[in-house]
């Protein structure tokens, strides 16, 4: 069409079509127009939110030009590119990422002042875009934001949810849950596709034909269908023009209504069911670690992987290749089992619809296909009846029965006569009813299955794929530690650092090459370095002590020891031993001189998580730490040495606030059952040591910054000191003894699963260790400083580049030079 247009027109749209301005300027220009044309308000009545929402909408228009020149440049060369399908993704807020991955945020900044606003005060108006659980979710978050930054073509495919987790409240030191209705403002992240809607089908039968060639084949028909649109979330990449995409899918009813059934009688009946079509995407399943096999969440997921497979393959077939190169130009990363059936879809499509043979589809399909696994606990294992398959995706699994006869017939040719390997590597489970193992599918349809941590890698070839190794041969399975991104985690949360860091290295080029962090390591012996490092960390425990004030009403003494344990609340991270922890601290300093008092290291103890709504034990946890705040909290007789806070609804934003001030975090899960941990990462980048366990990236960790600046123990057999904190619970020291018997009981009976008992004694020795390490308030720098040194190989950069090497095998495609 364009080639056809007269000179006058297309300089009309070079005229017009002319960047946005991007100085202080040109800010306050869009700024005003948005106000008055988006917004629809006039000066006199422009708010802080009303602010916000200018502002974003200012730095969306920049956003979405820099999005068509990525992906008109990305159409244009056509690489071979990498889809992330993650169904979720824990964004947290967008405005401060984007001026600072755009470098907007000094003029814009000075441009929001001079029109009469903070931009702190603007910033805090965004709510969480919290489409995500906990690990998992923020990983896929951190990890669009290095494929952005080193310039990979990469996608994420995601779900739309209209509810993201819950909000936590507490009541009477109960967790309560509110819903997240976080679409309630305009959302100015997303751009709306309604031109995109892929129609999904559910239900149905399968029925038998012979083609032209004689071939039998089979046709998906009838059920119901429902429609998937599309919404796209730009992702900017810092310091280049890179801007990739996140498609997330909404649920829809059909365009049409199915007009026989829309007779009189039946009126009421067909608008229900195009309303049952809206509840796919309505909420996230609030489960972190935990599988809850809920027909709705199945549907989720074949939703999800059909309109990303479909959205796929449209985009493959423009360039009218031959699908045997189809795995030469897309890469699809599985997060986890949840995205599973992409695997089974692809197959059916290259079978029933594209007139493939089944060999032929199958090796396109494991050539697509990798997979990361993200834990090894049991309950966390997917698995679905085979009749609640076979009634919502009748053809799906036929597939899934032939893909796991042709694989056993495989196995059974190398291992002849071993029924009970063919039991174990089966995909099906024979139980009544019969059940589809997610995550041997998952292995079954790869060509490459990743662990998240060295320790977890190995343990899964160990465990849980054992057999699979031995099959396929190790190398299918390999290690990719994960990474989290310095940008919003050193730069965005912790900006007088940021700042410090660029000063005293000269240079802002760590952001993008964390590795440069080493050459702080000289700083170490300048005091007056050191004496700023700990000013640093000092002003961010007063924004924490702040925001406890405001939020819980507590008054927290910065200049105490910050000890924080913040992530879901789960048996094997152990809260609950982080808490008998500290009952046994009050215990000890009610019994103190008041000479030995003067030897105290008064400490702050925080906690922040959500529990699952079902999850009884974790919400038990919750009230016992609530409980055990009100005792020491009101107990004057303890001053300032010890101060415990809950703090509630911890999320994203929050965890910005939260890293920066810590001086110890807690990551003590029971060995072997963190698969990675990612929290840990940011607090160490943070200049916060850590006291943890053996286990998940602790190790590498350990491994990186020494000996002298961590505190890792392990497991010595049963310590007398837990049996007395134990009984105070029981007396009623803590209020009604009765409520916690549940929770204690967990420790006895043999049923210790997480091994509290085992590790409460070296646990308690790690903690005195801690208290005598931070008397000495210089050297603490010094560890602090090198902690933050020694963290390059965490940044989620480097895991991205590992992933498209090894794995994906996609390269760079710079869109423009600044
Ligand atoms: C989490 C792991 O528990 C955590 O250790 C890891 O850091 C994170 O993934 C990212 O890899 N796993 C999950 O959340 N897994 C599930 C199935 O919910």
């Amino acid at each position: 069409e364009r080639a056809k247009w007269s000179k006058e027109t297309l300089a009309l749209w070079e005229k017009y079509g002319a960047s946005e301005p991007v100085d202080k300027d040109g800010f306050q220009k869009s700024f005003i127009r948005h106000v008055t044309t988006t917004l629809a308000r006039s000066s006199l009545n422009v708010d802080n939110f009303s602010a916000y929402q200018a502002t974003a909408h200012t730095v969306r228009d920049r956003l979405i030009e820099r999005w068509n020149v990525t992906q008109q440049a990305h159409t244009l060369k056509d690489p071979k590119r990498v889809y992330y399908f993650s169904l979720e993704f824990l964004l947290g807020r967008s405005l401060d990422n984007a001026l600072l991955n755009l470098d907007l945020k000094e003029q814009f900044g000075e441009g929001v002042k001079e029109l009469g606003f903070r931009m702190e005060d603007v910033l805090e108006q965004e709510v969480d875009a919290a489409l995500g659980n906990g690990g998992l979710g923020r990983l896929a978050a951190c990890y669009m934001d290095s494929l952005a930054t080193l310039d990979y073509p990469a996608w994420g495919y995601g779900l739309r949810y209209t509810y993201g987790i819950f909000q936590q409240r507490l009541k009477d030191g109960y967790q309560m849950e509110f819903p997240d209705y976080w679409l309630n403002f305009d959302n100015p992240w997303e751009l709306q596709r309604l031109d995109i809607a892929i129609e999904i089908r559910f239900g149905g039968s399968v029925s038998k034909y012979t083609d032209e060639n004689g071939h039998i084949r089979s046709r998906w028909e009838g059920g119901d269908a429902v429609q998937a649109v599309a919404y796209d979330v730009p992702i900017p990449g810092y310091g280049t023009k890179n801007c990739i995409n996140i498609r997330l899918w909404s649920s829809k009813p059909k365009r049409q209504f199915d007009l026989s059934r829309f007779n009189e009688g039946e009126y009421e009946q067909a608008v229900q069911e195009q309303m049952k079509a809206e509840n796919i995407t309505a909420v996230l399943y609030p489960n972190d670690n935990h599988m809850v096999g809920k027909e709705l969440r199945l549907k989720q997921q074949y939703f999800w992987v059909a309109a990303s497979l479909s959205d796929i393959i449209r985009r493959f077939k423009k360039t009218e290749r031959d699908w045997d190169q189809f795995p030469e130009k897309v890469a699809i990363q599985l997060n986890d089992t949840h995205p599973t059936l992409a695997i089974v879809e692809l197959q059916r499509i290259l079978v029933d619809e594209e007139g493939l043979n089944w060999d032929d589809a199958w090796d396109i399909v494991t050539r697509t296909f990798a997979f990361t696994n993200h834990t090894v606990l049991p309950e966390a294992m997917e698995k679905w009846p085979v009749p609640m398959v076979e009634y919502l995706l009748p053809r799906h699994m036929q597939i899934i029965f032939d893909v796991n006869l042709f694989f056993l017939q495989k196995v059974e040719q190398q291992y002849p006569n071993d029924r009970d390997v063919l039991a174990r590597m089966s995909i099906i489970e024979e139980a009544t009813p019969q059940f589809v193992r997610m995550a041997h599918l998952a292995v079954v349809g790869s060509h490459r299955v990743n662990g998240v941590a060295a320790l977890h890698s190995n343990l899964i070839k160990t465990t849980i794929f054992k057999d699979f190794v031995k099959y396929f041969g190790a190398d299918k399975f390999e290690n990719k530690t994960n990474g989290i991104t310095p940008r919003r985690w050193l730069h965005q949360a912790n900006p007088k650092l940021s700042e410090l860091i660029t000063e005293a290295l000269g240079h802002k080029k760590w952001l993008k090459d964390l590795n440069l962090l080493k050459n702080l390591e000289q700083h170490v012996k300048n005091k007056d370095f050191r004496r700023r490092w700990i000013a640093v960390k000092h002003s961010n425990k007063v924004r924490l002590a702040e925001y406890i004030k405001s939020k819980t009403g507590i008054d927290v003494n910065p200049n105490s020891l910050f000890d924080v344990q913040v992530k879901r609340i789960h048996e094997y991270k152990r809260q609950f031993m982080n808490i008998l922890g500290v009952i046994h601290r009050y215990h000890e300093l009610k019994s103190l001189t008041p000479e030995e008092r003067q030897n105290v290291v008064p400490r702050v103890v925080i906690f922040g998580g959500k529990a699952a709504p079902g999850y009884y034990i974790a919400k038990l946890v919750i009230k016992l730490i609530n409980n055990v705040s009100a005792v020491v909290n009101a107990d004057e007789s303890i001053e300032d040495l010890l101060k415990v806070v809950f703090i509630p609804d911890y999320n994203v934003s929050l965890a910005e606030i939260i890293i920066p001030a810590s001086d110890i975090s807690q990551h003590i899960s029971t060995a072997g059952t963190e698969a990675s941990g990612t929290s840990n990462m940011k607090f160490v980048l943070n200049g916060g040591l850590i006291l943890g366990t053996v286990d998940g990236a602790n190790i590498e960790i350990h491994e990186e910054i020494g000996d002298d600046n961590i505190f890792l123990y392990r497991n010595v057999p049963i310590d007398p000191a837990l049996q007395s904190v134990i009984t105070s619970i029981e007396t009623g020291n803590f209020g009604d003894a009765r409520i916690f018997s549940p929770l204690i009981n967990t420790l006895t009976f043999g049923k210790d699963y997480y091994l509290i008992s085992d590790d409460f004694g070296s646990y308690l020795d790690a903690q005195k260790l801690v208290d005598e390490a931070y008397k000495d308030q210089d050297d603490w720098s010094k560890k602090s400083i090198l902690c933050t040194a020694r963290m390059g190989f965490f940044s989620s950069d480097r895991a991205i580049r590992e992933y498209a090497e090894q794995i994906w095998e996609v390269k760079p495609v710079p869109v423009q030079p600044e």
